[in-house]
């Protein structure tokens, strides 16, 4: 018998055509079929499911997936026992509580005796009994930016992520409780051939992000700078340095982190470096 990972991959919305292009850059092609619930992938043996992304956690702590992609803060809210397998790096957003704009707003202590409206009442139960507030909770299901317009809330405690939401309802953030992206989750208790392709699928995620994350530089400088040009460039291990066919030159080659990409940039042309090539990499073994 031949065994299947099987994975919840978010039905339509934000996460979907991410977490489908993750799987495609791990060479795992799966049809987004319209209104089907089932896919069967190709280039690994994996089934996904489309299913709703706050209905993930359960079926992943149930076993009935045995893994699934979804947003960090829904995995805080549904409080469900599964392992946390790795940040994906997408769907960035954070969890912030915020207030009308004209609110003379003076620290968290402002929160108190005061309403508020979320969906988040897990995440913002523990933060307010972290700072040893007491609040009113608003619970309700989306457009929560317009609860403190109609009335019905001093402040909301929301999802952010370019912010402009909260402007247009003429609101401003004053608190971040928690930075979420996607991650990977797990069931615990897998059985060892279902692990064993878990950690295959798991290499291959890892290869993607850390190729995501960097950038290949090629540069040519003057043999008397190479050592500054070393010095700045960090690499894997240390930079290849190949002789040009012009007599007291090199070639360099080296991978840079995305975060410092323009600080390296400038620092290498700064130390003498020209022609700088910058490739993006298709995966990274480690
Ligand atoms: O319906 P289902 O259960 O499948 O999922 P969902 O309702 O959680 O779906 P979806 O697609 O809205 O969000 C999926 C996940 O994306 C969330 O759980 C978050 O982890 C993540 N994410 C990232 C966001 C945002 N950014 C985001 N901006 N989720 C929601 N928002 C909303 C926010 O609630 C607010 O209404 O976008 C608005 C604010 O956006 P800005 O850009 O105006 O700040």
């Amino acid at each position: 018998m031949t065994h299947k990972l099987k994975i919840a991959v978010q039905k339509s919305g934000r996460l979907n055509e991410d977490s489908l292009k993750l799987l495609k850059d791990c060479g795992i092609k799966v049809e987004n079929g319209g209104d089907k619930l089932k896919s069967t992938a190709f280039g690994f043996p994996l089934e996904v499911l489309f299913l709703r992304n706050s209905d993930i956690p359960q079926y992943v702590e149930d076993g009935v997936v045995h893994l699934g992609i979804i947003g960090e803060n829904v995995l805080l809210e549904a409080q469900s026992d599964v392992e946390i397998v790795q940040k994906l790096g997408f769907a960035r957003c954070r969890l912030s509580l915020a207030v009308p704009k004209e609110v003379e707003y003076t620290g968290v202590d402002w929160l108190n005796g005061k309403r508020i409206a979320t969906s988040y009442p897990v995440a913002i139960n523990q933060y307010l009994s972290v700072k040893g507030i007491e609040a009113e909770l608003h619970l309700i299901n989306g457009s929560v930016e317009i609860a403190p317009a109609i009335g019905l809330a001093d402040a909301v405690c929301d999802l952010v992520s370019s912010g402009n939401t909260l402007f247009s309802n003429g609101l401003k953030e004053v608190e971040v409780l928690l930075k979420s992206e996607a991650i990977l989750i797990s069931h615990k208790n897998l059985a060892p051939e279902i692990a064993a392709l878990r950690s295959s699928l798991h290499f291959r995620i890892q290869s993607v992000l850390n190729a995501r994350s960097y950038k290949y530089v090629l540069l040519n400088c003057p043999e008397d700078k190479l050592d500054s040009i070393k010095k700045i460039l960090p690499g894997m291990k240390s930079p290849s340095v190949l002789p040009l066919a012009e007599k007291g030159w090199v070639s360099v080659h080296s991978v840079v982190q995305e975060d410092d990409f323009w600080n390296i940039i400038d620092a290498l042309k700064a130390n003498g470096a020209e022609g700088i090539l910058i490739i993006p990499i298709e995966k990274m073994i480690y």
